[in-house]
C-alpha cells in the first residue's frame, strides 16, 4: 500500500463517509485511494465552505467531518474554518498536501508553511513524514478532535509520503471511552448549593449541545424543576415544552431575561464556554454560579465560578438530580418573572409592516418549521433577534455561531445539516453580505441534490454594523452595498428564487419552497429600525 492508500484505509477504520474539499495536484494519490474506497469525495467551489461544512458534521453528530484541499492557496482558505471549529469546539479533521519532503523539484513554488500556520489554530497540527506512522496518526488525530474539549486537527500529508509504497500497517482500532463521572464530595457540595438557594437558576452553555448530551440534560431540569435559560449556542438543549423557559441571553446584559438573571442567588451554569459572548456578566456582589462542565472553568474577567462539578456531564447530572428531586421548596421561585420576559419577547411578532420586521420573520419561520427542523444562521443583526425570539424544542435546532461568529457559514452549514438529515426541513438564513461571502457553494448545492431553503434577509447594507456605528453615535456612513437581483442569481444556478413582496408573503412563500423540495432561494427585504427601537431605547428603559 501507500501512504495515500494507508490513510484512506484508516479514515475508513474511523467510520468517515465523506471527504469534503478541492483537492490539487498533490492530493491526486489520495484522490486515486478515494475512488477505490467507500468514501465519497465532495467537491465545493471554495475551500473554506468545505471547512463550515466538516466542521458542522462534528458539531451535529459528534462524529470528526474529514476537509481535504491542496498546499497552500486552498491550505490557508482552511484557516477560517479551523478557527470556527476551534473556537466552536466542532470535531473535525483537516487533510492538506505539500510538496514533497525529500525531494524539491518545484523548489519553493507554492510552499506555505500551514502546520505552522495551523498550529494556534487547531489543537494539534502534525505533518506526516513516513507511511508506517499513518495508521496511529489518524487515530490519534481523531481522538483528538472528538475527545472534550471537540476541536480541529490538521494532517499534512506531502506528495512524495502519499506515493511512498510502505509495508501493510494494521489500523488501530477506535473503542468508546466513558469519561469520568464527578466525585460524590463534589455532587454534595454542589447539590449543598442548590438547597440553599431561595432564587436558583440554570443557565444552559454551548457544551450543553453536544448531541450525545440532549436527553440528559431534559431530564436533569425536567427532575428539579428549576427554571432555565441558555447562551446563544446552548439553545433548543432541553427537549419538548417544559414550562420552565426564561429565555436566551443573545445580550450581555439589560435584556429582559437578564430581570430573571440579575434576581437569581444562585446560577447552576451547564457547560458554558467562554468563547461565546457573555450570557451575563459576573462582578462583585452577583449571584453564586456553580459551573457544570466536562472540564473546569475558564476564568476570565466576567466569569469566575465560585464552585465546580467536573466530569461528564450527563451522568454528573443525573447523580446530582438524585440528591435534588422533591427536595427544593424554592426551585420555581424565578417562575413568576417568566410570563412577563416572555411577553415582552413576543412583542409585535405579528405586526403586518412592510419591509419586514425582524420579530415578525422569526415569527413566520418558526410557524413553517417543524420541531425537528433546523435553522442555521449565518453572521448578521438577525442572529440576535432569531437567538432572543426563535423557541426551539429540538436540540440542534437553531445552529448559529457565537463563537468566531464569521460570515459566510450560514449556507454551508445548512448544506451540511440537510445532507445528515434529508428527511427534515432545513433552512439557512443569511443577511445580503453574508450569503455573498460563500454564495457560490449554490452550485455545490444544487449539484448535491439537497433539500434547502435559503432566506436572505436584504437590507443592502452590513446591517450590524451599521447598527452598532448607530447605537454608538457615529454618523451613518459606509456600510451600505448593492446586491444582486438574487430571484435572477437563484435560476442562474438551475435553481428556484422567489422574492417576498408584502407582509404576509414570507410564510407562504418559504412553505411553498419546501413543498417544492430541491434548493430554492427566498429573499426578502427587513426593516432594521426595530434594532434602535427594541434594543437600544426600550431596553434601556427596562431597569428596575
Ligand atoms: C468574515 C467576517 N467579516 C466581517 C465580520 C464583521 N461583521 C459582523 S456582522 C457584519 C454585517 C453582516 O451583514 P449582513 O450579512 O448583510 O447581515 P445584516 O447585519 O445586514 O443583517 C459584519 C461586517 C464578521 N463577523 N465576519
Ligand atoms: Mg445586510
Amino acid at each position: 500500500m501507500n501512504g495515500a492508500q494507508l490513510l484512506v484505509a484508516a479514515l475508513e477504520n474511523e467510520g468517515v463517509k465523506r471527504i469534503i474539499g478541492i483537492p490539487g495536484e498533490e492530493n491526486l494519490d489520495v484522490v486515486e485511494a478515494l475512488r477505490r474506497s467507500s468514501i465519497e469525495l465532495v467537491l465545493t467551489r471554495h475551500e473554506q465552505a468545505a471547512a463550515f461544512m466538516a466542521a458542522t458534521h462534528g458539531r451535529l453528530t459528534g462524529e470528526a467531518g474529514v476537509c481535504l484541499s491542496t498546499l497552500g492557496p486552498g491550505a490557508l482558505n482552511l484557516t477560517t474554518g479551523a478557527a470556527y471549529a476551534q473556537l466552536g469546539a466542532m470535531p473535525m479533521v483537516m487533510i492538506t498536501g505539500q510538496k514533497g519532503v525529500l525531494s524539491r523539484k518545484q523548489a519553493r513554488f507554492q510552499v506555505v508553511d500551514i502546520v505552522s500556520t495551523m498550529t494556534p489554530l487547531t489543537k494539534m497540527a502534525y505533518r506526516i513524514v513516513g507511511t508506517a506512522t499513518i495508521p496511529s496518526i489518524v487515530r490519534e488525530a481523531f481522538r483528538v478532535a472528538q475527545q472534550e474539549r471537540p476541536g480541529p486537527v490538521h494532517l499534512e500529508l506531502p506528495e512524495d509520503v502519499a506515493a511512498e509504497q510502505g509495508p501493510d500497517v494494521p489500523v488501530v482500532a477506535p473503542h468508546p471511552t466513558a469519561l469520568p463521572v464527578a466525585e460524590p464530595a463534589a455532587l454534595d457540595q454542589a447539590a449543598e448549593l442548590i438547597r440553599g438557594a431561595q432564587y436558583p437558576l440554570v443557565m444552559l452553555g454551548a457544551a450543553a449541545s453536544r448531541p450525545r448530551l440532549a436527553d440528559a440534560l431534559s431530564d436533569f431540569v425536567r427532575r428539579v424543576q428549576i427554571p432555565f435559560f441558555n447562551t446563544q449556542m446552548g439553545k433548543g438543549s432541553v427537549a419538548g415544552g417544559s414550562g420552565l423557559y426564561m429565555g436566551t441571553a443573545a445580550l450581555s446584559a439589560r435584556d429582559y431575561v437578564h430581570q430573571a438573571i440579575d434576581r437569581a442567588d444562585l446560577i447552576i451554569s451547564i457547560g458554558h464556554d467562554t468563547v461565546e459572548k457573555p450570557p451575563f456578566l459576573m462582578g462583585p456582589g452577583g449571584p453564586i454560579v456553580l459551573h457544570v462542565g466536562y472540564l473546569p472553568a475558564t476564568v476570565e474577567e466576567v466569569y469566575f465560578p465560585h464552585a465546580e462539578l467536573i466530569g461528564d456531564i450527563g451522568p454528573s447530572l443525573a447523580l446530582l438530580a438524585d440528591r435534588l428531586e422533591g427536595k427544593l421548596a424554592r426551585a420555581g421561585a424565578l417562575l413568576p418573572l417568566r410570563e412577563r420576559i416572555l411577553t415582552h419577547i413576543a412583542d409585535r411578532a405579528q405586526e403586518s409592516r412592510y419591509p419586514l420586521t425582524p420579530q415578525r420573520i422569526v415569527h413566520d419561520v418558526r410557524r413553517v418549521m417543524p420541531e425537528d427542523g433546523i435553522v442555521c444562521l449565518d453572521n448578521g443583526m438577525y442572529k440576535i433577534w432569531f437567538a432572543r425570539n426563535y423557541r426551539t424544542r429540538v436540540a440542534n435546532t437553531l445552529l448559529l455561531d457565537n463563537a468566531l461568529a464569521t460570515m459566510g457559514a450560514g449556507l454551508p452549514s445548512a448544506m451540511m445539516a440537510a445532507m445528515l438529515h434529508p428527511d427534515r426541513r432545513v433552512l439557512a438564513v443569511c443577511g445580503d453580505g453574508g450569503f455573498m461571502m460563500n454564495s457560490q457553494e449554490l452550485e455545490t448545492a444544487v449539484r448535491l441534490g439537497l433539500n434547502l431553503v435559503i432566506l436572505i434577509l436584504q437590507d443592502n447594507a452590513y446591517g450590524m454594523i451599521r447598527w452598532k456605528q448607530a447605537a454608538d453615535g457615529f454618523a451613518d456612513f459606509g456600510m451600505s452595498f448593492g446586491n444582486p437581483d438574487f430571484v435572477t442569481y437563484a435560476r442562474s444556478y438551475g435553481m428556484q428564487g422567489t422574492r417576498v413582496d408584502g407582509a404576509d408573503g414570507l410564510a407562504p412563500a418559504l412553505e411553498a419552497a419546501f413543498a417544492a423540495g430541491g434548493v430554492h432561494l427566498v429573499t426578502v427585504p427587513i426593516d432594521y429600525s426595530e434594532n434602535m427601537r427594541v434594543l437600544v431605547e426600550e431596553l434601556a428603559n427596562i431597569r428596575e
